[in-house]
């Protein structure tokens, strides 16, 4: 029997031949919209952009978004007639997504920074060391690989023009980006973590933009029937070209793959424009906190992945008369103003949030923000249209209703596996939230006054340490380490490295990063903010956490904010200053045994320096700061003189 060789099946061989035969698709408006901005009148970069993007995608047609809530509902229309969203009736105007079980989180080792020379984007490691620190890839080599897998990739889909501003429309703080996609759902998600609209194009006028490419891969080619997750594990790519400012990204649909002003612009491009410009693009939450007398201060805060920055963002303080007001929960970008006061803005619109552990004690104001216009990805249903996963228990009574869990099962709480998947998330509007500040849209941003770094240390670092001075908390910053999450592809509770809670955002070398940041305190006139550490995550010997966490954490912020006024209330330690006996609120708590909260034995500090001296040896054996490694000597003569 004649065989038709696997290569004439494949996609790209189909592509290829369109592309020889010259059965080119044109650039028209799809029919299947109603609204779209009109491709001609799109300014001159932007529409070869478009028709360029197009052409080479083989894109069936092409519709340019106006952000409107009719262009919104029939894209969900068509996403439910095509299965692949149901209409949550418990909620209004919300929806669950099931992904493919293969594309569930950010793919950090499939994830490059492009460049010329390798030594822009990464450090160079120790011989025979695998660097860690970003993946870098030669930039003309990328682009080649990337060309091949983009020719044809839209064969049978719409190509969507998505314009977006990271920031208030029109605030000279922000940036505008044009994603091009093939995901209807990715579309709808840009719309709640970005601002999109026509608006943006008008903003635009003439200028230059970050060029955001993006394609599911999975082109419907011949007669090949789409699937209800379109991707392609198997050769996805996460591309970032900073110095042409853009993204190419193939293969994964979800969350940071995917959502390209997120990870891709809002830190990686924007960390080496911020560089460029002498500003700050960072992994932080912002919080305004006012105590009971009716003073307010800002913090930012930077945690890795799934450490905790949603839940402080918008936490309930358990303290009384004092209150939190969320300005941003995952990214912060920071300058300096005339006046020589750090300034932040939330270059996002919406929360990309954790699910699982999100109930009405750990953060009622997330369960109160996604009650409408939510998509969920990822986390179970119930039969009565609602929603479920680990951590609802208490809250969401099961008798009388079938769950299905994510993978489209049905589950019980004897199922032995989890309802909803670790990093499953609910995207959701900011200006939903119960306790949005009301300066979260400020052009100026609001006045910085704290930096918190955190992480997830079963042990060793204290619930919460001040740094020395500016120089100490750069070190504290790049010496962070935390446990590995669900975010991305890591397996396992192993303790990674997590400088600035940005090892898989920076967008340029690490070594020049830590300069950078430590170069700040040079600039005359500039009232530094304190920099802080803080950890919820300590264990006790069954290995339960010690700390109760969530609205309790409203004493640590206590705390931060007297030592903001110079409160005399701190103590020196090898780590740096923890608070003095009783000057940390503890009334009204469970019996908790607060000296293992704050326990440093000489060895297990040994140990944390040893591990930072060999990462530091190992992965910037040449680029380290000469006043971080001063920092470490000092750490570990403190350590030795305990
Ligand atoms: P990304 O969106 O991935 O950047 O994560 P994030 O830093 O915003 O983390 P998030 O606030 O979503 O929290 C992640 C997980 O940590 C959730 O399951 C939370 O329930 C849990 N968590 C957050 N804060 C605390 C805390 O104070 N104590 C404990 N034990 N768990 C917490
Ligand atoms: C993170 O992983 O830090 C997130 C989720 O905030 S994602 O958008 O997928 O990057
Ligand atoms: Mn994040």
């Amino acid at each position: 029997m004649f065989r038709v060789p696997q290569t004439i099946l494949s996609s790209r061989w189909y592509a290829y031949t369109a592309l020889k035969r010259s059965i080119l698709p044109a650039v028209s408006q799809t029919s299947h919209l109603s609204g779209g901005v009109s491709v001609d009148s799109l300014q001159s970069e932007l529409k070869n952009f478009v028709k360029e993007s197009a052409r080479l995608c083989n894109a069936k047609d092409v519709y340019v978004c106006d952000g409107s809530a009719t262009e919104h509902n029939s894209l969900v229309a068509k996403l439910i007639s095509d299965g692949r969203l149901t209409k949550l009736d418990k909620f209004e105007n919300s929806y669950l997504v099931r992904t493919d079980p293969k594309d569930v989180a950010r793919v950090e080792s499939r994830t490059f920074m492009c460049t010329d020379n390798k030594s822009d984007s990464v450090p160079t490691p120790a011989d025979g060391v695998k660097g860690t620190l970003g993946n870098w890839a030669d930039a003309t080599s990328m682009r080649r690989e990337l060309k091949d897998k983009f020719t044809g990739c839209m064969t049978g889909r719409t190509l969507y023009v998505i314009p977006f501003s990271m920031g208030p429309v029109g605030s000279p703080l922000s940036k505008i980006g044009i994603q091009l996609t093939d995901s209807e759902y990715v579309v709808c998600s840009m719309r709640i973590m970005t601002r999109v609209g026509a608006n943006v194009l008008n903003t635009l006028g003439s200028d230059s933009f970050v060029k955001c490419l993006h394609s599911v891969g999975y082109p419907l080619f011949g007669d090949r029937p789409d699937v209800h997750w379109p991707c392609n594990p198997a050769d996805t790519v996460i591309t970032q070209f900073p110095k042409q400012r853009e993204i190419i990204s193939y293969g994964s649909g979800y969350g940071g793959n995917s959502l390209l002003g997120k990870k891709c612009f809002a830190l990686r491009i924007a960390s080496c424009i911020a560089h460029d410009e002498g500003w700050l693009a960072e992994h932080m939450l912002i919080l305004g906190i006012t105590n009971p007398q009716g003073v307010k201060k800002y913090v930012a805060a930077a945690f890795p992945s799934a450490c905790g920055k949603t839940n402080l963002a918008m936490m309930l303080p358990s303290l009384p008369g004092w209150k939190v007001e969320c300005v941003g929960d995952d990214i912060a970008w920071m300058r300096f103003d005339s006046n020589g006061q750090l300034r932040a803005i939330n270059p996002e619109n919406g929360f990309f949030g954790v699910a699982p552990g999100t109930n009405m004690s750990s953060n009622p104001n997330a369960m109160k923000t996604i009650l409408k216009n939510t998509i969920f990805t990822n986390v179970a249903h119930t039969s009565d249209g609602g929603v479920y996963w680990e951590g609802l228990e208490k809250e969401v009574p099961l008798i009388g209703k079938e769950v299905t869990s994510w993978l489209g099962d049905p589950w019980t709480p004897d199922s032995g596996k989890p309802a909803a998947h670790p990093n499953s998330r609910f995207c959701t509007p900011s200006s939903q939230c119960p306790v949005i500040d009301p300066a979260w849209e400020d052009p100026k941003g609001v006045p910085i006054e704290a930096i918190i770094f955190g992480g997830r240390r079963p042990d060793t670092i204290p619930l919460v340490y001040e740094s020395f001075n500016w120089s100490h908390g750069v070190f504290v910053g790049a010496s962070m380490r935390s446990e590995a999450t669900a975010a991305a592809e890591h397996k396992g509770r192993v303790l990674l490295h997590d400088p600035f809670a940005m090892r898989p955002f920076f967008g340029y070398n690490f070594g020049k990063y830590m300069k950078y940041w430590h170069s700040i305190q040079e600039r005359p006139g500039l009232t530094l903010p304190k920099i802080f550490h803080v950890n919820w995550f300590r264990k006790d010997s069954e290995g339960k956490f010690i700390w109760p966490g969530f609205g309790e954490n409203s004493r640590v912020l206590e705390w931060i904010f007297k030592r903001v006024d110079s409160e005399d209330i701190a103590q020196s330690t090898p780590i740096g200053y923890i608070p003095k006996p009783g000057s940390l609120t503890t009334s009204n708590l469970p019996p908790i045994d607060m000296d293992s909260l704050f326990h440093m034995p000489q060895t297990e500090l040994r140990e944390e320096v040893e591990a930072v001296r060999t990462y530091f040896k190992q992965q910037v054996p040449n680029e380290l700061p000469e006043a971080i490694g001063q920092q470490l000597s000092d750490f570990s003569e403190r350590v030795e003189n305990m």
